[in-house]
């Protein structure tokens, strides 16, 4: 999908995922909301896997559709006080503004930041990610500010995708394509699986 509305910032995305063999649903979920100043992507792996997992992902991706301009911090924090009563989730979210990619996790939900541009150092930033819980144990969140370039583009991946995918690749498919092949050929097949691929296409 592409978004040019009132946000500030263009984007396109696409996300593909896998549910774990056995399972009706999936406990990994994702979110790409726009609002005016910005946009929210977020990836969010429920603890274990099944319904009580889809739960409390569902539970976090709800409030963040319904507050993404809210600093992450916050968000995090809302995101904490709502999931006491579920399993718990990891959560990573990036909040892209004109003034660039704003960025942080809580637990193992990988962020990759592929730089467009020939011959850029470093060509990749990855995102901060604390150890915790949502739900369970919120550490103290230290936020990373990432200039953006047309091009550069986010991967977000869940434990379930092993880590080893080609990376220069992403750039050359668009969002979508690149997710789904991401997520058929690196899913673990042992957990459910989430790929969310965001382009920053430039200011609107
Ligand atoms: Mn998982």
């Amino acid at each position: 999908m592409t978004e040019e509305v009132s946000s500030g910032v263009r984007l396109e995305w696409g996300a593909a995922s896998q549910t774990l063999r056995g399972e009706t649903v999936c406990g990994d979920a994702w979110l790409v909301q726009p609002f005016a100043g910005g946009t929210l992507a977020a990836a969010i792996d429920g603890l274990g896997h099944g319904e009580e997992a889809a739960y409390a992902a569902g539970t976090a991706r709800a409030l963040l559709q319904e507050h993404p301009h809210e600093p992450l911090a916050a968000l995090f924090r809302r995101c904490h006080a709502a999931l006491q009563t579920t399993r718990g989730a990891v959560i990573s979210l990036a909040c892209f503004r004109a003034a660039g990619l704003e960025w942080v996790g809580v637990g193992n939900v990988e962020g990759l930041l592929l730089r467009a541009g020939p011959g850029l150092e470093p060509a990749s930033e990855s995102i901060m990610l604390h150890s915790g819980l949502v739900g369970m144990n919120l550490p103290t969140l230290h936020l990373s500010l990432s200039a953006l370039a047309p091009g550069d583009t986010l991967i977000l991946t869940t434990d379930g995708i092993r880590n080893d995918f080609p990376r220069r690749l992403v750039l050359s498919d668009r969002p979508q394509q690149a997710a789904e092949r991401i997520c058929a050929r690196y899913a673990k097949g042992t957990d459910d699986a989430l790929v969310l691929v965001v382009r920053y296409l430039g200011p609107s």
